[in-house]
């Protein structure tokens, strides 16, 4: 029986989190990426090498590149998007001739991942990442004054966040601020992380909407995908994140319609995707399972969490079995795709909540050890018995 490659997220030799801890977690491959690397830039053979030897010494094996960011030119096609797409095609090329097997990368304007508390409190004590719609629309409204986003909001949602604001303390507004534009590990956030830096940038995508961008993400696969190809590198575009318009950016990338665009678009292998279930899973529409079944053959890396709807358009992120997300039901098909085209997928648990000893630990946001040590013992312990009970 074909199985999941067991993968988990390492941010580098500063990550809190060893190599050794990895291992000790019951996974075999790793996901990082040289964050030290400017956004834009080539990355060297002998850096990506240097990596992948410590990596290796752990008894690990590096299995998906998360992410090479993609510079925001290549996103607007403007100004240096020429030079920057050469720079990614030589990227892609280092890494296949280094043997590193799946790149991730998300096509979001301007700014990765994006949540409004990072220390949710649950009901046991443990924390949360969560995502406040009021409290990111009071920042948009309020802290950003962004020109004309009330045009983005119902009347509601402009009262919302306005009786929303009024209830921060200026030291929350900041802690806001800076969880929006800075605070998340492996966040890029193009220009600068100042608010008239940010401010600036957002009016560079004044004239992009939702065609330009695919328009542009399209134009940027036709030209990666051959090369990726021929370095034997596997392409995985992950979902945004959350799936609908922040800031009044466009979205491209939040359903089943989108992906099976992206997918048709260039048709090919090393054109796929890194099914996020805690993104698209967002979406009530958005039916898991059948997307994998739809589009498992080109589902190059799997990131499995489960986020818990709230009222508003809010929501938080739940232990892995306990979400919205039908585990139990995309764990099936993702393991029926796999028998049918012959495939084991890297996965690897996301998210976990802060809990036991790294509560009183610094944690990275969503990537304590814990708490995905316990996501990846559950889902482990489900493809087990999932595995079992249909061969
Ligand atoms: C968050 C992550 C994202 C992801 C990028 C991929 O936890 O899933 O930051 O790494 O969007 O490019």
């Amino acid at each position: 029986m074909k199985r999941l490659v067991q993968t988990w997220r390492w941010y580098g030799p500063d990550d809190q989190v060893s190599l050794t801890d990895i291992r000790q977690a019951g996974a075999t491959g790793i996901v990082t990426a040289l964050h030290h690397i400017p956004n834009g830039e080539v990355w060297p053979i002998d850096e990506i090498l240097i990596r992948k030897k410590v990596i290796e010494a752990a008894g690990l094996s590096w299995s998906v590149v998360e992410s090479v960011p993609i510079h925001d030119d290549i996103k607007r096609r403007s100004g240096d998007y020429q030079l920057y797409i050469d720079n990614y095609k030589k990227t892609i090329a280092h890494l296949g001739s280094c043997d590193i097997p799946v790149l991730t990368y998300n096509f979001m304007p301007i700014m990765d991942w994006v949540r409004t508390d990072l220390n949710y409190e649950m009901p046991d004590g443990s924390k949360a990442l969560r995502f406040e719609k009021a409290a990111f629309t009071a920042f948009d409204l309020f802290i950003l004054e962004r020109k004309n986003a009330s045009d983005n909001y119902t009347q509601d949602e402009v009262a919302r966040a306005t009786s929303r604001y009024e209830s921060m303390t200026e030291v929350q507004r900041e802690q806001l601020t800076d969880y929006i534009i800075a605070g998340l590990p492996g966040k890029t956030t193009a220009g600068s992380s100042s608010l008239a830096g940010f401010r600036d940038i957002l009016d560079t995508y004044a004239d992009i909407g939702t065609s330009e961008l695919r328009d542009h993400l399209i134009s940027f696969l036709k030209e990666v995908v051959p090369v990726a190809e021929e370095a034997g590198v596997l392409l995985a575009i992950h979902p945004d994140d959350p799936p609908f318009s922040l800031l009044g950016l466009p979205r491209i990338v939040t359903n089943h319609k989108d992906a099976r665009a992206i997918l048709d678009a260039v048709d090919s292998k090393a054109n796929g995707l890194c099914f996020c279930t805690g993104s698209y899973g967002v979406l009530p529409s958005n039916d898991l399972p059948a997307m994998v079944r739809d589009m498992g053959e080109k589902i190059n890396f799997i990131h499995l969490r489960a986020t818990k709807r709230e009222q508003d358009g809010n929501f938080y992120e739940a232990d892995h079995l306990d979400g919205d997300v039908d585990m139990y039901e995309v764990m099936k098909a993702l393991i029926e795709i796999q028998q049918e085209h012959e495939l084991s997928i890297p996965m690897r648990p996301d998210h976990g909540h802060q809990m036991l000893d790294d509560l009183s630990k610094f944690t990275n946001p969503g990537y304590s050890a814990i708490g995905r040590l316990r996501g990846l013992a559950e889902l482990r312990g489900l493809e087990e018995g999932i595995v079992r009970s249909i061969r």
